[in-house]
């Protein structure tokens, strides 16, 4: 199969696949083994250990490297194991700039363990990409930006980024898990290293938890394999399956969660009973013109502050939602609701968290690919 030759909704589904050899399976069969047969020592068919590789995941690996039209793809136990695995390429005294409005585990796993050991973390507004550089010492090494932001969906402009840390010479990695690559495909904008918490749009079930890590760089990747490797934080081979399978309909998924996205935005901006909306959609939203360059659509991500701006305000909304569930995560067919303040950010100070725009008040929105009717009546009775 020629890749290079098709699309996106076609490298969805064929992309690093071919026929499993031993019997032609179209679907890469579940390896659920730990380790594989040796004629004489280190004498085999390409897998000796399931922690240094197996088939079913060196299948997934492929489908990722594929999807953001990178060279090599990770798979790791969790999107946090991906993170993990991608800041032990420094060493003590190095030092990270981040985005300052992130996923709360990331920061938790920046400041709580990484810190531990040496690293050293600046988090700034990453919306005009000048001031990273006013952060950039000799000791900096790495850029850690999510675009769209979690939750405030700020957009962050990956080409610019990337032209300045070329220029300084330091690593790029871009958090897509917000996007996916239907709609931005960081590698393409310059970025080094690309990362997926898989768990979310790839998955698309809500059913498993799984990172991704893409890059183009082969000394990269050797060191990330390394990593990989040596550490042993990787996904397991139902897992694995379960996210090759879930990328085979991104593409439909992503289209359907972009209109309904598109519709709930439009209606909560229009409700008398809610005070602010974020999405990147919007044209008034300050990154738009950022947004419409660098992605196909907008997204199904919504974050929305209910009028009276309270914290119980909020809680009243999330409790009497229906047809929304109230969960942690994203990213799935069915449509969630969340309260970043007590339960995805909760782990960053409250003082932290409120200067970005994570107040009490605040409520996430995972737009599913329901019938949005059906969204909007729930919406409009919680609403009431
Ligand atoms: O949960 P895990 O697969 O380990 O991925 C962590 C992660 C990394 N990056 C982003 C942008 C994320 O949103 C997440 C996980 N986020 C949630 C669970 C959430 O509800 O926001």
């Amino acid at each position: 199969m020629k890749e290079n030759k098709l699309k996106f909704n076609s490298i969805v589904i064929h992309g690093g696949q071919a026929p499993d050899k031993a019997y032609g399976a179209v679907m890469p069969p579940i390896y659920q083994t730990s380790t594989y047969a040796q004629k004489s020592p280190g004498e085999h068919l390409g897998y000796a250990y399931s922690r240094s590789a197996n088939p079913t995941r060196s299948a997934l690996e492929k489908s990722l490297a594929s999807i953001e039209n990178g060279e090599y793809g990770l798979a790791f136990a969790s999107g946090l194991a991906a993170i993990d695995a991608v800041l032990k390429l420094l060493n003590p005294g190095d030092e990270v700039i981040a985005t300052n409005d992130l996923y709360g585990g990331s920061y938790r796993l920046f400041n709580r363990i990484f810190e531990k050991y040496g690293l050293v973390f600046h988090y700034v507004d990453m919306q005009n990409a000048n001031t990273i550089e006013t952060l950039i010492t000799l000791k900096t090494k790495l850029i850690w930006l999510e675009t769209p932001t979690n939750p405030m969906m700020n957009i962050i402009d990956i080409a610019a980024v990337a032209a300045m840390t070329k220029k300084h010479h330091l690593l790029l990695a871009v958090d897509n898990t917000f996007a996916s690559p239907y709609l931005q495909q960081p590698l393409n904008l310059g970025a080094d290293i690309v990362m997926h918490s898989a768990t979310k749009y790839l998955g698309g079930h809500s059913d498993v938890v799984l990172g991704a890590l893409v890059v183009n760089d082969i000394d990269l990747a050797d060191k990330l394999y390394f990593i990989q490797n040596a550490s042993g934080a990787v996904s397991g081979p139902m897992d694995s399956f379960l996210v090759l399978r879930g990328i085979k309909t991104l593409h439909v998924r992503m289209q359907r969660h972009c209109e309904n996205g598109s519709i709930i935005a439009h209606y909560l901006a229009e409700h008398p009973k809610v005070e602010k909306v974020y999405w990147p959609g919007f044209e008034n939203h300050p990154n738009y013109s950022i947004a419409k360059k660098q992605m196909k659509a907008f997204g199904g991500m919504i974050s929305f502050i209910p009028k009276g701006s309270t914290y119980t305000d909020a809680k009243r909304i999330v409790e009497n939602l229906n047809v929304f569930t109230l969960a942690e995560s994203l990213g799935g067919v069915e449509s969630l609701v969340g309260h970043p303040a007590s339960m995805t950010h909760a782990s960053i100070p409250k003082e932290e968290r409120e200067k970005v725009g994570v107040v009490d008040a605040l409520i996430r929105l995972s737009v599913g690919i329901e019938d949005v009717s059906d969204l909007i009546a729930d919406l409009e009775q919680a609403l009431k």
